[in-house]
């Protein structure tokens, strides 16, 4: 887990090489290969460019404005041809989509890698086909970085920290139990989400981890573990879910536990979605690290400088802020997800 954060960290803004330049020659000739069905919808003329995005699934009210991003910007007004596709939260589904937008010769596969290991064969093989592979929101730990362009997302280790810190200095002044609730297991934000909250609470000894289980990042599983952690502890403090969907979830657990949440209850969570925000505007969540959905036109932008063979950034790191309870009822009214 370390090495893999520390890879990512030295990547940032290191350009990419000769390779990718050679990749991207290949994949947008415009001839052959990739021929674009939506040619006479728009486009001003030029061909649209053809990507093929496989999407984590719908798990949460993050995903949700994410697709929306993505396809609310690659459209044909744009130049774009998308093909979408939602793996309902399975790397086979996505390793599926990946090889079928292989098949049909796309100029550019865009994925968002439910998990981060397991990438490397179906990248190879997109690498041997010529299409170039850019990944949104998640990371791979796959040590080749010519497998893939450009990594867009934000630093989840940092969400942690923030997570992590706003804890220690606010509520860990005396001892306190948390409860985690994880993301979906292996996921770069679950993993890294765990490191630095855990990370920026090793050194206050008044913060007790005392369970921690993957609510796989719904609102759903995150209330069925919750249920379980209440009934193995009667001392919890704290709950710190890696994202809003899961502390939702909780929420709804602790009153149907007869306990108020935010007070009896402290809950963390991460994302700052609209109904996360409304939650802590309402003092039912304590503290929001954000964590941005909006990724389409950094994809855009990257996606068409890969085609033109143009130079990207192999790490491009999407800045999140933090919510208390005051910044988030001033925020609401304006937040666009
Ligand atoms: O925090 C969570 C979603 O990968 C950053 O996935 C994303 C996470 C997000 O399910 O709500």
């Amino acid at each position: 887990m370390f090495s893999t954060t520390k890879a990512r960290t030295r990547l940032t803004g290191v350009l990419a090489g000769a390779a990718v330049l050679a990749l991207a020659a290949c994949s947008s000739g415009g001839d052959g290969g990739g021929d674009t069905a939506g040619g006479e919808g728009g486009g001003g003329g030029g061909d649209l460019i053809t990507v093929g995005f496989s999407q984590v699934g719908a798990e949460s009210g993050w995903r949700a404005a994410n697709t929306k991003s993505i396809q609310d910007t690659l459209t044909e007004e744009n130049g774009f041809d998308l093909k979408f596709s939602d793996a309902q939260q399975k790397q086979e589904n996505q390793i599926q989509a990946i090889r079928s937008y292989i098949a049909q010769g796309v100029d550019v596969i865009a994925f968002s890698p439910v998990v981060e290991s397991g990438w490397d064969s179906v990248l190879e093989e997109a690498k041997q086909a010529g299409i170039p592979v850019v990944l949104t929101d998640r990371a791979v730990d796959s040590e080749d970085e010519t497998l893939y362009e450009s990594f867009i997302g934000s630093d989840f280790v940092l969400e942690g920290e923030m997570a992590g810190e706003w804890v220690s200095e606010n509520l860990a002044t005396e001892p306190i139990n948390v409860v985690e609730l994880q993301g979906t297991t292996g996921a770069a934000p679950a993993i890294d989400r765990k490191k630095g909250f855990e990370d920026a609470t090793a050194d206050n000894p008044n913060v007790t981890i005392i369970d921690s289980q993957t609510g796989n990042f719904t609102r759903s599983e995150g209330k069925t573990v919750m249920e379980g952690f209440l009934q193995a502890h009667d001392d919890i403090d704290l709950v710190y879910a890696h994202n809003d969907d899961m502390g939702l979830g909780a929420i709804e657990a602790i009153e149907a536990a007869g306990l108020v949440p935010g007070e009896d209850i402290k809950i963390v969570t991460v994302d700052a979605v609209k109904d996360g925000m409304q939650a802590l505007a309402d003092g039912k969540i304590n503290f929001i690290v954000e964590c941005n959905p909006l990724l389409g036109p950094d994809l855009a932008e990257v996606i068409k400088k890969v085609v033109a063979g143009e130079e990207v950034e192999k790490r491009i790191v999407v800045e999140d802020q933090s919510f208390t309870q005051e910044q988030a009822i001033e925020a609401l009214p304006t937040r666009e997800y």
